[in-house]
């Protein structure tokens, strides 16, 4: 090999040597910077949702200056910083239950009223305690149509009871679209698959639109078996009108909700459709549970006959057969359309499509 390549070899072998050396210089120096120097400025604050944690993320911006011989760079670094609060789980028991309370419908509710009373509620009616992790992720389900005022007045008495209870929940109004016969089960089989695609619920209470708990320590959760709350209404005269009674409103976990195929979807009009439940159940082996008389007294809103939703002729000889039919007709046949979502500060209403009888 001729000399003069040698030389040049020789040369740039040293250069990238020195090269290498300088880097290394530059990165023991901007680290040494980056670890002392004091953060100059916040410039991000969140919060991420999560089941037992609170982490608080902020971002810190780090001026690094490198001195060289014939100058300084000036680099930003950013630093996360994640602050973790692990939420304790909130006691069986709430501490800001009030026990009973007054509840009348002389009245007229205003929802903007409502609104402003909590502050705390997420759109869509969705709300979480922010000290404690909540012990039941809870659906609040309503059938409905054209019932506006009734909807005014539980939506005013039924928030501050929940956040008092200390729930994970969130509200879901499922109106039936059009003026075909309604269907109150159908509806209530909308809301479960529905509000399961939002967020992982493991507690559905299913709710007329019209029934106002008369007391908080009626716990609107679920328990190890079906839990009927709605036990002793005014219009009873505060006692159950049969024992087998699991109407207006009642409270399932997800695991007893599949185990009975969730609830019959052909029961048009009214009537039978409770009782059909009530028959899946004890099919299934299950026991109903249910709050004393004193603790679970109700209200029920005043009002006449809906239109379309006339007594069901059929309704004696379908709740005969729900031995036979439960298992093909439920929430695994359900079938709707959605029509509209409506998202509301104080609720989550979902127009649907369920077909006519
Ligand atoms: N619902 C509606 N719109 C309707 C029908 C029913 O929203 O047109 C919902 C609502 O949530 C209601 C629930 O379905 O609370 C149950 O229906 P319902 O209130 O008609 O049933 P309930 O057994 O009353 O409470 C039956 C009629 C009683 C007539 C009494 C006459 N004095
Ligand atoms: C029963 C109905 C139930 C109904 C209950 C209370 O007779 O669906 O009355 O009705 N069962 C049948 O008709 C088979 S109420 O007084 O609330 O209108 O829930």
């Amino acid at each position: 090999m001729p000399e003069s390549v040698l030389l040049n070899v020789g040369f740039l072998g040293k250069s990238c040597v020195v090269l290498v050396c300088l880097c290394g210089v530059h990165i023991i120096v901007a680290l040494f910077l980056y670890l002392t120097e004091s953060p100059t400025k916040f410039t991000n604050y969140r919060q991420m949702p999560s089941d037992s944690t609170l982490v608080i993320v902020t971002s810190q911006t780090h001026r690094i200056v490198t001195q060289y011989d014939n100058g300084t760079v000036e680099t930003n670094v950013n630093k996360l910083i994640y602050n973790v609060t692990v939420l304790e789980s909130c006691p069986e028991t709430s501490p800001l239950l009030v026990g009973p309370m007054r509840v009348e419908f002389s009245e007229k509710v205003d929802l903007d009223v409502v609104r402003k009373e909590n502050p705390q509620l997420v759109m869509g009616g969705r709300y979480k305690p922010g000290d404690c992790l909540a012990l039941q992720k809870v659906a609040l389900i309503i059938p409905f149509r054209n019932r506006d005022e009734h909807l005014k007045y539980w939506l005013h008495y039924i928030h501050p009871i929940l956040q008092r209870q200390q729930l994970d929940y969130g509200i879901y109004v499922i109106e039936q679209e059009g003026q075909d016969t309604f269907n109150r089960a159908k509806l209530l089989n909308v809301g479960y698959a529905e509000s399961l695609k939002e967020y992982d619920y493991d507690c559905f209470i299913f709710s007329d639109v019209d029934i106002i708990p008369m007391d908080d320590r009626n716990t609107y959760k679920c328990s190890s078996q079906p839990r009927h709350l709605s036990v002793s209404m005014d219009k009873f005269g505060f006692r159950l009108p049969y024992k087998q009674y699991f109407g207006g409103v009642s409270a399932m976990s997800k695991q007893q909700f599949q185990k009975i195929n969730g609830f019959p979807n052909n029961y048009w009009g009214w009537g039978g459709e409770d009782d059909d439940i009530f028959n899946r159940m004890t099919f299934q082996g299950m026991k109903i549970s249910r709050p004393s008389g004193d603790i679970g007294k109700c209200r029920m809103i005043r009002h006449s006959r809906d239109k379309k939703n006339e007594a069901n002729p059929q309704r004696f000889k379908k709740i005969a057969h729900t031995k036979q039919t439960m298992h093909t007709d439920g929430i695994k046949s359900l079938k709707y359309k959605v029509i509209n979502i409506e998202k509301d500060q104080l609720y989550t209403k979902i127009t649907v499509d369920i077909g006519k009888p």
